[in-house]
C-alpha cells in the first residue's frame, strides 16, 4: 500500500485523496510530524503531501504526481485527448491549485468558528507529542498560519473584500458550469475537477463559514464535492470537445487572477526581489512573498504552450484573456526558476511553495516532538 503524509484538513492532500479512491489506489495516510526525518531525506521538504511509493520512491508535488500516475495506466486518462481542451485543462489546475490557496486560507484563519476547527484539528495532528496544554497550542498554530499564509500573503484591510469575492465567484462560475454536467468537462472527472477539489473540499466545503456560503450559493458545487469523494466505480464517459459559456467564464477569471500574479511573482523573481505587489481586477496587493515554486509552475505552462501547434495554439488562445494571457507565449521574460532543471519531478527534491522563515516551523515542532518520544523510550 502506499504512504501518503499529509493532514486530514490540507488542501493538496484532500485533492490527491479524491484522486487516489477515483483509481482505486489503495493508501495509508500517516502523520509528517512523526516521520519527518524520513521525508526530508526522501523528499526534501516537509509539506503535505508527500508520498511513499510501494516500492519505496518518495514523490512530492500533486500536479506531476497526478501525471506520474495517469502515465502509468492505460484507458480513458483524467488529461483530456484533445491538445487544446488538455492545455487549457492544466492551467485550470494550476489556477485552482494556486490562486484560490489565499481565499482558502483567509475563510480558515480570519474568521473565529473556522480558526476554533481547523486550529484543534492541527494541534492535534501535529503537536499532540508537546508538552503544554492544548489551547496553547492551538494558539501558537493559529498565529503561524494566519501570519504566514493570511496577513502575510497580502490580506489586509484593502484586499479582504477582493479575496472573499474571489471564492464567491469560483462559487458561481463552477455552479455554472455543473448546471450543463456533472463534472467540470464532462461526464467523468478530469483534472480540472481534481484541481479544483483541493480548495473545493477540505477549505470551502469543510470549513464553517466558506462551507455555508457554499450550500447556500452553490448547492450543485457542494454536491459535486461528495460526487468527486465518491466517483461512480464506473469510468466511462465523453469529455467536452470545445469551449462553452461557463467554462470560458472560468478561464477569464483565470487570466485575469492567475496569470496576472504568476507574471509579476516571476518578475519580481527575475528581479532578486523577496516581496512584490499586484494589481488584481482593481484590487491592489502589496507586500505579497514572492515564490520560486510558483516561478516553475509558469515554466511548465510555458513547456505546455511551447508543445502545441499552431493550429491548437489559435484554438486556445480564442479562450483567453489578452494582455494577461500573454505571458503564456512571449520571448522568455524572466530568470529561470532553476528548481527541477533536469524534470524529474515527480521524483526530485520539493521546495516549499513560500521558502519564509515558517516553512521551518514545520521541522522545528517535529524535531521536538521526536526528540520527547525518544526521551520517553
Ligand atoms: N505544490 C504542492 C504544494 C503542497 C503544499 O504547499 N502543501 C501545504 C499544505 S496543504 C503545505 O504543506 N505547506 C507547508 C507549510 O504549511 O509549512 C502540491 O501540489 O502538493
Amino acid at each position: 500500500m502506499i504512504r501518503v503524509y499529509g493532514s486530514r484538513i490540507s488542501y493538496y492532500t484532500g485533492k490527491l485523496e479524491a484522486y487516489l479512491r477515483y483509481r482505486q489506489i489503495d493508501y495509508q495516510l500517516l502523520s509528517m510530524v512523526e516521520y519527518a526525518d524520513e521525508i526530508i531525506a526522501g523528499a526534501g521538504a516537509l509539506q503535505a503531501p508527500v508520498v511513499q511509493l510501494e516500492d519505496g520512491r518518495w514523490v512530492s508535488d500533486t500536479t506531476p504526481i497526478l501525471a506520474w500516475f495517469e502515465a502509468q495506466r492505460e484507458g480513458p486518462s483524467i488529461y483530456p485527448h484533445d491538445p487544446a481542451i488538455r492545455f487549457i485543462s492544466l492551467l485550470l489546475e494550476d489556477h485552482a491549485d494556486e490562486w484560490l490557496w489565499r481565499p482558502a486560507m483567509h475563510y480558515r484563519w480570519s474568521f473565529t468558528q473556522d480558526r476554533q476547527h481547523a486550529s484543534g484539528v492541527l494541534a492535534d495532528e501535529l503537536m499532540s507529542g508537546l508538552h503544554g496544554p492544548r489551547f496553547a497550542k492551538r494558539f501558537v498554530m493559529t498565529r503561524r498560519q494566519y501570519n504566514g499564509f493570511v496577513k502575510g500573503d497580502g490580506v489586509s484591510k484593502t484586499t479582504r473584500g477582493h479575496v472573499e469575492a474571489t471564492a464567491m465567484r469560483a462559487y458561481e462560475l463552477l455552479e455554472a458550469i455543473l448546471e450543463e454536467r456533472p463534472f467540470l468537462l464532462g461526464d467523468r472527472p478530469s483534472i480540472v475537477d481534481f484541481g479544483f477539489m483541493a480548495s473545493m473540499f477540505r477549505h470551502f466545503g469543510q470549513d464553517p463559514t466558506p462551507a455555508e456560503l457554499m450550500r447556500q450559493r452553490a448547492p450543485r458545487v457542494f454536491a459535486w464535492v461528495a460526487r468527486m469523494w465518491e466517483p461512480p466505480a464506473e469510468k466511462g464517459g465523453q469529455l467536452i470537445a470545445d469551449v462553452d459559456e461557463p467554462l470560458s467564464d472560468l478561464l477569464r477569471e483565470a487570466c485575469q487572477t492567475h496569470l496576472v500574479q504568476l507574471t509579476e511573482n516571476a518578475r519580481a523573481h527575475t528581479a532578486g526581489k523577496p516581496r512584490f505587489g499586484q494589481d488584481i481586477q482593481g484590487c491592489c496587493y502589496e507586500d505579497l512573498p514572492v515564490s520560486r515554486y510558483r516561478v516553475w509552475c509558469l515554466e511548465q505552462l510555458r513547456r505546455h504552450w511551447q508543445d502545441l501547434d499552431a493550429g491548437a495554439q489559435a484554438r486556445v488562445r480564442g479562450h483567453l484573456v489578452e494582455p494577461e494571457a500573454s505571458v503564456l507565449w512571449e520571448e522568455e521574460p524572466f530568470t529561470n526558476s532553476g528548481y527541477d532543471p533536469e524534470g524529474l519531478a515527480p521524483f526530485n527534491r520539493a521546495i516549499n511553495v513560500f521558502q519564509h522563515p515558517l516553512s521551518r516551523f514545520m521541522d522545528a515542532t517535529s524535531r521536538l516532538v521526536r526528540r520527547r518520544r525518544t526521551h520517553h523510550q
